[in-house]
């Protein structure tokens, strides 16, 4: 490398260039890139870190870049990372780290470092293309509470990123354009001037490159409203779940986890008034007779609430229609809604499906448990959300715990509903992990609170599941402004 000033003296860009291009950093010729496309240019900007003076200058630079004040920094990982640390190390700013590989955004840490929330972070990025990169760490960033509304980038290869990011609330600063390194690389010999016309026609040709729908994040200004939201919703029960919660101004389920029959259709005629749903577990009642249905849903008319059967079918395809359908207890005649494990694959949502469709019930994926230690959680979340996505006709939603910090934007037609909600936060000896009902709708971005035993050990369960309703449905009505 050339001599270079001292790492405090921010160098001039065309050094920097000069630099980055010595190092092969920047390379011209014919480049297969990610996409499939073939580029002109090729750049790596992952060498930086065996050149420490080259990189604590870059960092320099892209810290004189006028943004908004912030308190944190984070880089996206993996190449931005060296480039945080010494932009945090320089200015005496504290850094987070955004893990990659966590996806459980609900249970684990996706954030690691110390922050408050409503604390401003600023990204750092080596190179920005469509801006989806800097997206995924915007994501879990402000689903932990932080503000997002800068990213410093080395690069901008002017390919739609600065867009993309403006149109999610973030402004772009980059130290260079791709289309100014050229020009620059060319006026210092570096590149013919037929090199720099083919990058010049390839970033003419590709200049929009589109975000994936599933790392657009906006910045969470409020949610969008029940009413909205059931224009969205495909099946004909998930919409009638949104009516009843808009009418009876109730976003919650009575767990209904007593000790018969009798006693589930006793509490259910008291607690109706207050619920949107009753889930049952019917296979705990010793009581149960084939006009239990029949019963549970004249209270359901009376009382204009859904009946969700907690099932958890896990089996395939073709036993779960049997399971569905059959048996003693006759699930489909009776529950509006039932769930599955995705476990077995999507056969299990086809196998249900083929009953319920008909029939106009709706079906609940479990993406999150709320039992410590669970292993609902990255990879199986994310699958639930592409098997809900592919068979949105019947799929209403999920079981979650977390959702607001799942990775990439919620899909609005969904409806979450979350078990584990008490008035105060704790657990049983058994693993069940309590949060409350604000936390659960306004912090987590749930929609529904699944309440069992704050309300029916409670001594006057109706009153008890009037407090719930009500601070439910304030967390809802506050977490939409
Ligand atoms: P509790 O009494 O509020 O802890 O009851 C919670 C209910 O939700 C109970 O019926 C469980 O079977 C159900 N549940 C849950 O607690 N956690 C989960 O992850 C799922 C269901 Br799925």
């Amino acid at each position: 490398m050339s001599s270079s000033p001292s790492p405090q003296t921010p160098p001039s860009m065309e050094s920097l260039i000069l630099q980055l291009h010595d190092i092969s950093a920047v390379k011209f010729g014919n480049f297969k890139l990610k996409s499939g496309i073939s580029s002109p240019i090729y750049i790596d900007l992952r060498l930086i870190v065996s050149y420490p003076t080259l990189l604590s200058q870059i960092s320099q630079t892209l810290i004189s870049q006028s943004t908004s004040p912030y308190d944190v920094v984070c880089g996206v990982p993996y190449t931005a990372l060296p480039i945080a640390t010494c932009i945090s190390t320089c200015s005496n700013i504290p850094m987070l780290m955004r893990r990659k590989e966590v996806k459980d955004y609900g249970t684990a840490k996706a954030i690691e470092g110390v922050f408050k929330a409503d604390q401003t972070c600023l990204i750092v990025e080596d190179l920005v293309t469509s801006g989806a990169s800097v997206l995924e760490t915007a994501g879990p960033l402000r689903a932990a509470g932080l503000k997002v509304k800068d990213v410093v980038v080395m690069i901008d290869r002017e390919q739609g990123g600065r867009e993309n990011l403006k149109e999610n609330g973030i402004e772009l600063h980059a130290m260079v354009k791709l289309s100014e390194m050229v020009r620059i690389l060319k006026l210092r010999g570096r590149v013919s001037e037929e090199m720099e016309g083919m990058v010049l026609k390839f970033l003419e040709e590709n200049k929009k490159v589109a975000v994936p729908v599933e790392v657009k994040v906006v910045e969470k200004k409020g949610r969008l409203v029940y009413g909205e939201r059931v224009k969205m919703m495909k099946n004909e029960m998930g919409k009638r779940l949104f009516g009843v919660m808009m009418e009876k101004e109730s976003n919650l389920c009575l767990a209904a986890d007593v000790a018969t029959a009798a006693e589930l259709l006793d509490i259910a005629d008291k607690v109706g008034p207050e619920i949107c749903l009753l889930k049952t577990h019917v296979d705990i009642l010793p009581d149960f007779t084939s006009d239990f249905g029949t019963k549970l849903r004249s209270l359901a008319e009376k009382h204009n609430f859904l009946i969700f059967e907690d099932r958890k079918f896990a089996d395939i395809g073709n036993t779960v229609t049997m399971q569905y359908e059959g048996g003693v207890f006759r699930i489909l005649d009776w529950a509006d809604i039932v769930n599955c494990h995705i476990i077995p694959g999507p056969g299990i949502v086809d196998g249900l499906k083929l009953k319920g469709l008909p029939r106009g019930r709706g079906l609940l994926l479990l993406a999150e448990m709320s039992s410590a230690g669970n292993l609902a959680t990255g990879d199986y979340t994310a699958a639930a959300v592409k098997i809900a996505e592919e068979h949105s006709d019947f799929v209403i939603g999920f079981i979650s715990v977390n959702p607001a910090s799942w990775p990439g934007q919620l899909n609005p037609a969904f409806i979450h509903a979350t078990p584990g909600v008490q008035l105060v936060k704790g657990g049983d000896s058994l693993g069940q992990q309590y949060n409350t009902p604000k936390s659960v709708i306004a912090d987590r971005g749930s929609d529904i609170i699944i309440v069992g035993r704050g309300i029916i050990k409670a001594s006057n369960p109706a009153e008890a599941a009037r407090e719930y309703r009500v601070q439910g449905w304030e967390a809802y009505k506050a977490s939409c402004n």
